[in-house]
Protein backbone atom coordinates (compact mmCIF):
# COMPACT_ATOMS: atom_id res chain seq x y z
CA UNK A 1 0.00 0.00 0.00
CA UNK A 2 1.51 3.59 -0.80
CA UNK A 3 1.57 6.29 1.70
CA UNK A 4 1.19 10.51 1.08
CA UNK A 5 2.01 12.59 3.39
CA UNK A 6 0.16 16.19 2.62
CA UNK A 7 1.23 19.64 3.90
CA UNK A 8 -1.44 22.23 3.97
CA UNK A 9 -4.16 23.87 5.89
CA UNK A 10 -7.54 22.46 7.41
CA UNK A 11 -10.20 24.89 6.82
CA UNK A 12 -12.82 23.43 9.37
CA UNK A 13 -15.89 24.72 6.39
CA UNK A 14 -15.49 24.81 2.95
CA UNK A 15 -13.96 21.97 1.01
CA UNK A 16 -10.54 22.78 0.13
CA UNK A 17 -6.96 21.73 1.22
CA UNK A 18 -7.02 18.70 3.73
CA UNK A 19 -10.60 18.17 3.40
CA UNK A 20 -10.63 17.43 0.00
CA UNK A 21 -6.86 16.05 0.05
CA UNK A 22 -7.23 13.31 2.44
CA UNK A 23 -10.59 11.78 1.19
CA UNK A 24 -9.48 11.99 -2.26
CA UNK A 25 -6.40 10.40 -1.47
CA UNK A 26 -8.21 7.77 0.50
CA UNK A 27 -10.70 6.71 -2.02
CA UNK A 28 -7.36 5.97 -4.38
CA UNK A 29 -6.44 3.37 -1.63
CA UNK A 30 -3.71 5.20 -0.69
CA UNK A 31 -2.96 5.92 3.29
CA UNK A 32 -3.11 9.32 3.68
CA UNK A 33 -0.97 11.55 6.27
CA UNK A 34 -1.59 14.48 6.96
CA UNK A 35 0.70 17.68 8.55
CA UNK A 36 -1.87 20.65 9.23
CA UNK A 37 0.00 24.43 8.94
CA UNK A 38 -2.63 25.84 10.12
CA UNK A 39 -6.51 25.76 10.95
CA UNK A 40 -9.42 27.94 10.02
CA UNK A 41 -13.11 28.15 10.57
CA UNK A 42 -13.40 28.42 7.22
CA UNK A 43 -11.13 29.15 3.73
CA UNK A 44 -10.63 32.81 3.10
CA UNK A 45 -12.06 32.35 -0.79
CA UNK A 46 -15.19 34.16 -0.56
CA UNK A 47 -15.86 34.29 3.28
CA UNK A 48 -15.26 36.83 5.92
CA UNK A 49 -14.77 36.61 9.41
CA UNK A 50 -12.27 33.57 9.59
CA UNK A 51 -10.53 32.57 12.29
CA UNK A 52 -6.93 31.76 11.77
CA UNK A 53 -4.83 29.61 14.27
CA UNK A 54 -1.03 29.01 12.69
CA UNK A 55 0.72 25.80 13.22
CA UNK A 56 3.77 26.42 11.93
CA UNK A 57 5.72 25.68 15.12
CA UNK A 58 4.13 22.45 15.14
CA UNK A 59 5.56 20.89 12.14
CA UNK A 60 9.02 20.94 13.21
CA UNK A 61 8.25 18.33 16.14
CA UNK A 62 5.36 16.31 13.75
CA UNK A 63 8.51 15.86 11.72
CA UNK A 64 11.02 14.75 14.84
CA UNK A 65 8.49 12.10 16.03
CA UNK A 66 7.80 10.62 12.61
CA UNK A 67 11.99 10.34 12.05
CA UNK A 68 11.92 8.86 15.41
CA UNK A 69 9.81 5.95 14.25
CA UNK A 70 11.44 5.79 10.68
CA UNK A 71 7.89 6.69 8.71
CA UNK A 72 8.66 6.66 5.01
CA UNK A 73 6.14 8.12 2.58
CA UNK A 74 5.87 7.47 -1.24
CA UNK A 75 4.75 11.43 -1.65
CA UNK A 76 5.20 14.61 0.04
CA UNK A 77 2.48 16.61 -1.58
CA UNK A 78 2.39 20.45 -0.27
CA UNK A 79 -0.64 22.20 -0.78
CA UNK A 80 -1.77 26.10 0.68
CA UNK A 81 1.03 26.94 3.46
CA UNK A 82 0.06 30.08 5.39
CA UNK A 83 3.21 31.74 6.29
CA UNK A 84 6.37 32.85 4.94
CA UNK A 85 8.40 31.28 7.24
CA UNK A 86 6.29 28.22 6.72
CA UNK A 87 7.97 27.34 3.62
CA UNK A 88 11.41 27.36 5.43
CA UNK A 89 10.01 24.45 7.38
CA UNK A 90 8.12 22.27 4.84
CA UNK A 91 11.65 22.68 2.64
CA UNK A 92 13.29 21.27 5.90
CA UNK A 93 10.46 18.44 6.05
CA UNK A 94 11.60 17.59 2.48
CA UNK A 95 15.12 17.14 3.55
CA UNK A 96 14.06 15.25 6.41
CA UNK A 97 11.69 12.83 4.07
CA UNK A 98 13.25 13.01 0.79
CA UNK A 99 14.95 9.21 0.18
CA UNK A 100 15.68 9.21 -3.64
CA UNK A 101 12.98 7.33 -5.06
CA UNK A 102 9.76 9.08 -3.56
CA UNK A 103 8.77 12.48 -4.98
CA UNK A 104 8.37 15.97 -3.62
CA UNK A 105 5.29 17.28 -4.92
CA UNK A 106 4.43 21.21 -4.88
CA UNK A 107 1.49 22.93 -5.70
CA UNK A 108 2.66 26.95 -4.85
CA UNK A 109 -1.09 27.47 -3.81
CA UNK A 110 -1.39 31.41 -3.95
CA UNK A 111 -3.78 33.08 -5.95
CA UNK A 112 -6.12 32.76 -9.25
CA UNK A 113 -7.48 34.68 -11.74
CA UNK A 114 -4.18 37.00 -11.84
CA UNK A 115 -4.78 37.60 -8.06
CA UNK A 116 -3.17 36.50 -4.55
CA UNK A 117 -5.51 34.88 -2.39
CA UNK A 118 -6.34 36.95 0.80
CA UNK A 119 -3.16 37.56 3.01
CA UNK A 120 -0.12 36.36 0.20
CA UNK A 121 2.42 38.55 -1.22
CA UNK A 122 5.02 39.05 -3.56
CA UNK A 123 7.61 38.14 -0.69
CA UNK A 124 5.78 34.92 0.20
CA UNK A 125 5.83 34.49 -4.07
CA UNK A 126 9.70 34.72 -3.72
CA UNK A 127 9.95 31.99 -1.30
CA UNK A 128 7.77 29.84 -2.51
CA UNK A 129 9.71 29.49 -5.75
CA UNK A 130 13.03 28.64 -3.15
CA UNK A 131 10.53 25.32 -2.24
CA UNK A 132 9.66 24.60 -5.97
CA UNK A 133 13.30 24.48 -6.33
CA UNK A 134 13.18 21.16 -4.31
CA UNK A 135 10.27 19.90 -6.26
CA UNK A 136 9.92 16.82 -8.27
CA UNK A 137 6.73 18.15 -9.69
CA UNK A 138 5.26 21.26 -9.45
CA UNK A 139 1.65 22.32 -9.93
CA UNK A 140 1.00 25.93 -10.54
CA UNK A 141 -2.08 27.58 -12.28
CA UNK A 142 -1.06 30.62 -14.80
CA UNK A 143 -1.51 33.09 -12.17
CA UNK A 144 1.02 30.87 -9.83
CA UNK A 145 3.40 30.76 -12.75
CA UNK A 146 3.49 34.30 -13.51
CA UNK A 147 4.04 35.08 -9.22
CA UNK A 148 6.52 32.19 -9.44
CA UNK A 149 8.62 34.04 -12.42
CA UNK A 150 8.18 37.89 -11.19
CA UNK A 151 6.45 38.60 -14.28
CA UNK A 152 2.75 40.01 -15.76
CA UNK A 153 0.24 37.45 -15.58
CA UNK A 154 -1.47 36.50 -18.90
CA UNK A 155 -5.35 35.26 -18.66
CA UNK A 156 -6.62 34.86 -21.70
CA UNK A 157 -4.95 35.58 -25.56
CA UNK A 158 -2.23 33.44 -25.64
CA UNK A 159 -0.85 30.61 -27.62
CA UNK A 160 0.67 27.46 -27.35
CA UNK A 161 4.28 28.86 -28.06
CA UNK A 162 3.43 31.05 -24.86
CA UNK A 163 2.49 28.30 -22.77
CA UNK A 164 5.58 25.63 -23.88
CA UNK A 165 8.45 29.16 -23.34
CA UNK A 166 6.32 29.57 -19.60
CA UNK A 167 6.72 26.38 -18.72
CA UNK A 168 10.43 25.39 -19.88
CA UNK A 169 11.27 28.81 -17.48
CA UNK A 170 9.69 27.33 -14.62
CA UNK A 171 11.19 24.01 -15.42
CA UNK A 172 14.94 25.85 -14.98
CA UNK A 173 14.02 25.88 -11.31
CA UNK A 174 15.24 22.13 -11.08
CA UNK A 175 12.20 20.60 -11.50
CA UNK A 176 11.72 17.58 -13.14
CA UNK A 177 8.00 17.89 -14.03
CA UNK A 178 6.00 20.99 -14.25
CA UNK A 179 2.56 20.91 -15.01
CA UNK A 180 0.36 23.92 -15.82
CA UNK A 181 -3.32 24.10 -14.75
CA UNK A 182 -6.11 26.29 -16.53
CA UNK A 183 -3.95 26.29 -19.79
CA UNK A 184 -7.16 27.21 -22.38
CA UNK A 185 -6.77 28.20 -26.01
CA UNK A 186 -10.20 28.77 -27.10
CA UNK A 187 -13.39 28.99 -25.00
CA UNK A 188 -14.74 25.07 -25.89
CA UNK A 189 -11.95 23.89 -23.85
CA UNK A 190 -9.82 24.03 -21.13
CA UNK A 191 -7.07 21.61 -19.32
CA UNK A 192 -3.15 21.36 -18.43
CA UNK A 193 0.10 21.28 -20.45
CA UNK A 194 3.00 19.92 -18.77
CA UNK A 195 6.90 19.69 -19.56
CA UNK A 196 9.04 16.86 -18.54
CA UNK A 197 12.89 18.43 -18.56
CA UNK A 198 14.59 15.06 -18.63
CA UNK A 199 12.85 14.12 -21.81
CA UNK A 200 12.36 17.47 -23.07
CA UNK A 201 8.60 16.56 -23.70
CA UNK A 202 5.91 18.69 -23.73
CA UNK A 203 2.20 17.26 -23.43
CA UNK A 204 -1.01 18.34 -23.28
CA UNK A 205 -4.62 17.35 -22.16
CA UNK A 206 -7.98 18.99 -22.53
CA UNK A 207 -11.51 18.75 -21.51
CA UNK A 208 -14.63 21.07 -21.88
CA UNK A 209 -14.76 24.57 -20.62
CA UNK A 210 -16.99 24.97 -18.85
CA UNK A 211 -17.94 28.63 -17.50
CA UNK A 212 -18.28 29.79 -13.90
CA UNK A 213 -15.55 29.55 -11.11
CA UNK A 214 -15.29 26.98 -9.29
CA UNK A 215 -13.12 26.82 -5.90
CA UNK A 216 -11.08 24.48 -4.64
CA UNK A 217 -11.08 22.17 -7.93
CA UNK A 218 -7.13 22.99 -7.72
CA UNK A 219 -7.20 20.92 -5.09
CA UNK A 220 -8.92 18.57 -6.22
CA UNK A 221 -6.67 18.39 -9.43
CA UNK A 222 -3.87 18.09 -7.20
CA UNK A 223 -4.68 15.36 -4.55
CA UNK A 224 -5.59 13.10 -7.65
CA UNK A 225 -2.42 13.95 -9.53
CA UNK A 226 -0.25 13.33 -6.44
CA UNK A 227 -2.09 10.27 -5.89
CA UNK A 228 -2.32 8.64 -9.34
CA UNK A 229 1.89 9.39 -9.29
CA UNK A 230 2.09 7.78 -6.04
CA UNK A 231 0.25 5.04 -7.25
CA UNK A 232 3.15 4.44 -10.59
CA UNK A 233 0.25 5.82 -13.17
CA UNK A 234 2.84 7.75 -15.89
CA UNK A 235 2.61 11.67 -16.02
CA UNK A 236 0.10 11.27 -19.01
CA UNK A 237 -2.53 8.97 -17.45
CA UNK A 238 -2.19 10.89 -14.30
CA UNK A 239 -3.29 14.09 -15.94
CA UNK A 240 -5.76 12.32 -17.62
CA UNK A 241 -7.21 10.91 -14.35
CA UNK A 242 -6.91 14.46 -12.25
CA UNK A 243 -8.40 16.46 -15.48
CA UNK A 244 -11.29 13.96 -16.40
CA UNK A 245 -12.14 13.78 -12.41
CA UNK A 246 -12.03 17.07 -11.73
CA UNK A 247 -14.48 17.77 -14.45
CA UNK A 248 -16.45 15.41 -12.80
CA UNK A 249 -17.01 17.22 -10.01
CA UNK A 250 -17.41 20.57 -11.66
CA UNK A 251 -20.66 18.98 -13.70
CA UNK A 252 -21.69 17.28 -10.98
CA UNK A 253 -22.01 20.67 -9.04
CA UNK A 254 -23.65 22.81 -12.18
CA UNK A 255 -27.16 23.59 -10.99
CA UNK A 256 -26.04 23.58 -7.39
CA UNK A 257 -23.68 26.82 -7.29
CA UNK A 258 -25.90 28.66 -5.10
CA UNK A 259 -25.71 26.02 -1.98
CA UNK A 260 -22.18 25.09 -2.84
CA UNK A 261 -20.88 28.07 -4.39
CA UNK A 262 -17.49 27.46 -1.96
CA UNK A 263 -16.61 24.77 -3.03
CA UNK A 264 -17.66 21.43 -5.56
CA UNK A 265 -19.50 18.36 -4.33
CA UNK A 266 -16.83 15.85 -5.13
CA UNK A 267 -17.77 13.30 -2.71
CA UNK A 268 -20.61 12.09 -4.43
CA UNK A 269 -17.90 11.36 -7.65
CA UNK A 270 -15.32 9.58 -5.91
CA UNK A 271 -16.88 5.97 -6.86
CA UNK A 272 -15.80 7.41 -10.17
CA UNK A 273 -12.23 7.90 -9.02
CA UNK A 274 -11.89 4.84 -7.91
CA UNK A 275 -13.27 3.32 -11.19
CA UNK A 276 -10.78 5.55 -12.95
CA UNK A 277 -8.07 4.69 -11.26
CA UNK A 278 -8.48 0.44 -11.70
CA UNK A 279 -8.57 1.13 -15.66
O1 LIG B 1 -8.06 26.09 -2.32
C1 LIG B 1 -6.95 26.78 -1.92
C2 LIG B 1 -7.09 27.28 -0.51
C3 LIG B 1 -6.63 26.51 0.52
N1 LIG B 1 -6.73 26.91 1.82
C4 LIG B 1 -7.29 28.09 2.12
C5 LIG B 1 -7.79 28.92 1.12
C6 LIG B 1 -7.68 28.51 -0.23
C7 LIG B 1 -8.18 29.38 -1.29
O2 LIG B 1 -8.87 30.32 -1.12
O3 LIG B 1 -8.37 30.07 1.46
C8 LIG B 1 -7.38 28.51 3.56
Amino acid sequence: MKRIVTIQDISCFGKCSLTVALPIISAMGIEACAVPTAVLSTHTGGFTGYTYRDLTFDIPDISRHWKQLDIKFDAVYTGYLGSFEQIKIVSDFFDDFKTGDNLMIVDPVMGDKGRFYAGFTNEFAAEMRKLCEKADVILPNLTEAALLLGEEYIGEGYDEEYIKNLLMRLSELGTKITVLTGVSFNKNTQGVMSYNRETGEFSGYFSENIPGYFHSTGDVFSSVISGALALGFDMGKSIKIAVDFTVECIKHTLGHEKDHWYGVKFEECLPELIDMCKK
